[in-house]
């Protein structure tokens, strides 16, 4: 085993990376990194001074790869073979790699700052910035309706791909705080990831941490 993430099973953004694992079978080790534990915390600092998972280490290569998105291209390059999640094609590629950006910068991000403003301390909230993120969240969404197809296909296309691996924990929490209401197709490309089996077992792995939510679990979110 040369492959070890640093990761949480409840993070959305370590989720992308575990989508990808998953959809190609790559063996790797887990450690799930404890923030509460000043020790646990002092030693994924010194493997990533940004203190931000997921982060990969490839032991046999002598490689620490942070950022999502980077651990996922990476992991195209060191396990080849099976199907890559960023297209060989390059037009391909570009189309992945600009939904995959489009989710980070335009979902999880406002998605991140609406549920992050209820770990602040009274008084500290940024109500005109959660109000922001939620019309970014809005905007996105609708966007999206416009953009996907009736056609089943994933989000850049035939094939499902980096872009995919995000969008599935981005939207999973982003429809918590933000609905999709009234998007058949937003709603329909969700449920086609929401049951991709990479994703329910990322899903299922992440259920015992669910009381780490701020907010309350939405009736029947499952
Ligand atoms: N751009 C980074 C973002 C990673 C990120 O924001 N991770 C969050 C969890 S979803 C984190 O580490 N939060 C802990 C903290 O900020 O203390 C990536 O794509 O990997």
């Amino acid at each position: 085993m040369t492959l070890t993430l640093h990761y949480h099973p409840f993070s959305s953004f370590c989720q992308k990376v575990l989508v990808a694992l998953y959809e190609r079978d790559v063996p790797f080790e887990g450690v799930v990194v404890d923030f509460s534990d000043p020790d646990g915390k002092a030693a994924f600092e010194r493997l990533w001074p940004m203190g931000k998972f997921p982060v990969l280490r490839d032991e046999a290569r002598g490689v620490t790869v942070p950022e999502s998105s980077v651990i996922v291209e990476y992991l195209d390059r060191a396990h080849p073979g099976a199907r890559p999640m960023v297209p060989e094609d390059r037009d391909s590629a570009l189309e992945a790699r600009q939904w995959d950006r489009f989710f980070d910068h335009y979902v999880e991000l406002p998605l991140q700052k609406v549920v992050g403003d209820r770990f602040r301390p009274e008084g500290a909230q940024d109500p005109h910035g959660v109000s922001d993120a939620r019309a970014l969240l809005v905007r996105a969404y609708d966007l999206l309706e416009s953009a996907l197809g009736d056609d089943g296909a994933w989000v850049a296309g035939e094939a499902f791909t980096l872009a995919d691996c995000g969008a599935a924990p981005a939207l999973f929490y982003a429809a918590m705080v933000e609905p999709f209401a009234g998007r058949p197709r937003l709603e329909a490309y969700y449920a086609r990831l929401r049951s991709r089996p990479s994703f329910v077992r990322a899903v299922d792995e992440a259920r015992e941490y669910r009381s780490f939510f701020p907010l309350p679990w939405p009736e029947g979110w499952d």
